[in-house]
């Protein structure tokens, strides 16, 4: 599959529609760091504490609706099918909520629980905290779907392969601190990528060729036109 365009996006995308950032204003989520609660010693530790986190988050999905970013980025879809790769280090719904078909969750998602015991995966949009049985084997082993700091990230080889092919590595709303996603950027460039970075402001790794700061819901759609009305005219 030689995928002509990549994007990344980060929790920027998200935030206008209501979904809090990591390192904003709003930086602390419930009150924690995010590496003090994103870890698996954290869930060995306190187990509640880190349930109650992600039960709050998983609720806050029934109250907020993808924007005009998410939306653009899957017109952007139809019109490139499988030349777009569309990589989330989100673990929210808003992508698929705003249409898109193939979204790939390197960090996981909030709407899906792991069982410890038996290794499966479900679809879970209830609460974790309460030990729910795990609906394969029934022990009360299931943890959030996502991915801690310490673990591995999902689908690196696919989306490394993807980076060196594309021709366009686009960044939205990430802040560029978190490896490996922070890292895409250089190696989409080793590949001959052009690079373009879509941000509020530049992030911590902004070795973009080209970067456009302002909210998502404006760059978003004006640089999907721009790609749509490029593609148009080839033909
Ligand atoms: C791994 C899921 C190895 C959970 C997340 C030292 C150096 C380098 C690396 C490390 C190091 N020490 C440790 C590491 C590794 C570590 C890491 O990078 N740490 C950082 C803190 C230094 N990484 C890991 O542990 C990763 N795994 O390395 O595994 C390994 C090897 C072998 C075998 C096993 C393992 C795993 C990291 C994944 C952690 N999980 N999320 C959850 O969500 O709870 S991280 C989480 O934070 C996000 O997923 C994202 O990745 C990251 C940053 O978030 P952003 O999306 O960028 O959001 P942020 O708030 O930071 O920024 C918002 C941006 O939006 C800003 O730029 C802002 O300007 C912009 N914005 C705001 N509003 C708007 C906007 N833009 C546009 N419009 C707007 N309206």
């Amino acid at each position: 599959m030689n995928v002509q365009i990549v994007v990344l996006t980060g929790a920027g995308i998200s935030a206008e529609s209501g979904v809090p950032t990591f390192r904003g204003p709003d930086g602390l989520w419930e009150g924690h760091h995010l590496e003090d609660v994103a870890t698996p010693e954290a869930f060995a530790a306190d187990r509640l504490l880190v349930q109650r986190f992600y039960d709050a988050r998983r609720a806050t999905l029934a109250r907020v609706g993808p924007n005009a970013a998410h939306r653009a980025l899957a017109e952007l879809e139809q019109v490139l099918g499988d030349d777009l790769l569309l990589i989330t280090q989100n673990i929210d719904d808003l992508h698929e909520q705003g249409g898109s078909q193939r979204v790939h969750h390197m960090h996981g998602e909030l709407r899906a629980a792991w069982c410890r015991a038996c290794d499966q995966r479900f679809g879970w949009s209830g609460a974790l905290a309460d030990e729910p049985p795990c609906p394969g084997c029934g022990v009360r082993a299931l943890r959030p779907d996502v991915v801690w700091f310490g673990e591995m990230p999902y689908g690196m080889d696919e989306i490394h392969q993807a980076l060196f092919d594309c021709d366009l590595f686009v960044s939205i709303g990430t802040s560029g601190v978190v490896y490996p996603a922070a890292g895409f950027v250089d190696y989409a460039a080793a590949g001959g990528a052009d690079t373009l970075e879509l941000n509020l402001e530049r992030a911590a790794n902004s070795d973009f060729r080209l970067s456009r700061q302002g909210p998502a819901t404006e760059l978003v759609p004006a640089w999907v036109a721009e790609v749509t009305a490029r593609l148009g005219s080839v033909g």
